[in-house]
């Protein structure tokens, strides 16, 4: 058996250069990442990593940016000696998306495969700039990706906690996983904000040298508008989170694949309840 990796990986190289010019297959990423095993799975030959990590992407329709994501971050998790998992979880069908619930049910699909302690959770369109951002957990839930090009590498807000996050199993359990019920675009990655601040933890951050993102330019997408209930909601959590998360959670998987470099889960996630409810008079038939 090999020895534990060491505390800090000594393969980091520092800064990664990253840019969106230049397309490479995803056939191409495969054969540049040999020891990536189906599924995109990964870990170290020569040491045993003590980080076993899922890293889970909320999917529709950005076909276009996942080739980037997984050409640049193979190579720095494995630079990271990291023992990970790649789930992209695409949400079947054209309702409107829902970003926190794809994340939840990552959580569980990857649990499925392995016992996984730590889940990254990351959007498709954000790639690290430095490698020495590690896509692990810490004992605190924390922002990876703090500091993004799109946001001048400032912080938007202080309370920011989208993009790309990463939290202990526990932590996740901790805080009831992810909100269910934030149905388009916005507000969901405040409400886990909230859980976690509720929960007694804090939010912590890399330092803001080595946690630049660059993010890849995009429209906003059709079927994820802005979620206008967003800013009603995210005054609920406190109420809302004991029993609206992972404790809640339903969904049909449609398909799971495993594809060199990620496992696809293709899932049925139903769609938002109507809230304003036409009331029935009744069916015919
Ligand atoms: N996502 C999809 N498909 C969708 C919507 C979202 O895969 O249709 C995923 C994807 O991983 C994405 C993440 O959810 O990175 C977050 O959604 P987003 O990229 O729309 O979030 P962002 O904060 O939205 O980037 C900004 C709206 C774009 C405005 C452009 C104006 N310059
Ligand atoms: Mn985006």
């Amino acid at each position: 058996m090999p020895p534990p990796c060491p505390e800090n990986s000594p393969l980091l190289l520092g800064p990664v250069n990253v840019e969106f010019s230049s397309k490479e297959s995803p056939e191409q990423t495969a054969k540049k990442n040999p020891k990536v095993e189906p599924g995109g799975r990964y870990h170290p030959r020569d040491c045993v990593s003590s980080r076993k990590v899922a890293v889970i992407i909320p999917f529709r329709n950005r076909e276009e940016h996942l080739p980037f994501w997984l050409h640049y971050l193979h190579p720095i998790l494995q630079r990271q000696q990291l023992d990970y998992g790649v789930y992209v979880i695409h949400q079947h069908g054209n309702e409107t998306f829902n970003r926190a619930k794809l994340m939840n049910i990552g959580y569980s699909e990857a649990l499925k495969d392995y016992d996984y302690d730590c889940f990254v959770f990351s959007d498709v369109d954000l790639i690290p700039m430095d490698d020495r951002n590690i896509y692990g957990c810490f004992s605190q839930p924390r922002l990876l990706g703090g500091f993004i090009e799109k946001f001048n590498f400032q912080l938007p807000y202080h309370t920011f906690f989208g993009g790309v996050t990463s939290m202990r199993k526990e932590q996740f359990l901790k805080i009831n996983g992810f909100p269910n019920n934030y149905w388009g675009w916005g507000g969901e990655d405040d409400d886990i904000y909230n859980r976690v601040v509720y929960s007694g933890m804090h939010v912590s951050r890399p330092n803001q040298e080595v946690a630049r993102l660059r993010n890849i330019p995009h429209a906003k997408d059709k079927g994820n508008e802005d979620n206008p209930e967003r800013f009603d909601l995210i005054t609920r959590t406190r109420r809302t989170m004991a029993t609206d998360g992972i404790n809640s959670l339903s969904y049909k998987v449609v398909r799971t694949t495993r594809e060199p470099l990620y496992t696809n889960v293709t899932v049925d996630i139903g769609k938002q309840p109507y809230t304003n409810v036409v009331v029935d008079i009744g069916k015919r038939s």
